[in-house]
């Protein structure tokens, strides 16, 4: 099956539809049929969902995600028909219960680990905050498992450029990463250059041949 993304001269995506598929709590939920994914994952409160629904253009799509009882869920959404978003329960959040801390790595994990299709991970922190440690587990573990990963520093509309410059060399050197990206979902700063790395990760994606 081929694939053709259509992007504007300014290399933004176009959304052409975006549809909540479902939220998945075992493997076996999770959607069928080798559509190319992307994952987003990072500290509850991060940004996340800001950042998928800025990154689709719509209000409130991702927070369909965080009505009660899906916040621990792995929830995928299908966008152009093409590829998927799949929004990982936050983690680190001090009210959540150990067990389900704990729960979060092992049903997140063995999604990483298992997904065959999934192309690119991308990691949010916070740009005015140092990672916890947490997201150095999670960044290790990504690194030592050859994910393709992305780094997304958001809020970054909170800070000055100069404290903006300061907190990405931080947040590289303590991840060892030459990238990192600065978003703004309150500006769309930084929102282009997001989508072209997904557009090529899922660009990437070899379906499998069909005989
Ligand atoms: N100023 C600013 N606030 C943001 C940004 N992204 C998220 N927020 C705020 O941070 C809080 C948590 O955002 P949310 O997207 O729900 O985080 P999630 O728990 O990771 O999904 C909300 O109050 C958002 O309005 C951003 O880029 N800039
Ligand atoms: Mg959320």
């Amino acid at each position: 099956m081929g694939l053709v993304i259509k992007v504007d001269t300014a290399c933004r995506m176009k959304i052409t539809s975006t549809e909540f598929l479902k939220s998945s709590f075992k493997p076996a939920d999770w959607p069928g049929g080798l559509v190319p994914e992307v994952a987003f994952m990072g500290r509850s409160n991060v940004g996340k969902s800001s950042l998928i629904n800025s990154l689709l253009s719509v209000r409130s799509l991702a927070r369909t995600s965080s009505t009660p009882g899906r916040t621990q869920a792995l929830n995928f959404f299908l966008i152009n028909n093409q590829f998927r978003f799949v929004d990982l329960p936050g983690f680190g959040y001090a009210r959540v219960p150990k067990a389900i801390k704990s729960g979060w790595g092992e049903m997140v994990t063995s999604y990483l680990a298992k997904r065959e299709q999934l192309v690119l991970s991308i990691h949010i922190v916070d740009s005015r905050h140092e990672p916890t440690t947490l997201d150095l587990q999670l960044h290790e573990w990504l690194e030592q498992h050859a994910k393709s990963r992305l780094i997304v520093a958001t809020k970054s509309d909170k800070l000055s450029n100069n404290e903006l410059k300061t907190s990405l060399g931080r947040v590289k050197r303590v991840f060892s990463e030459d990238r990192v990206i600065a978003f703004s979902a309150r500006t769309g700063s930084g929102r282009n250059e997001v989508w072209r790395a997904i557009e090529s990760a899922v660009a990437s994606f070899n379906y499998p041949k069909v005989a």
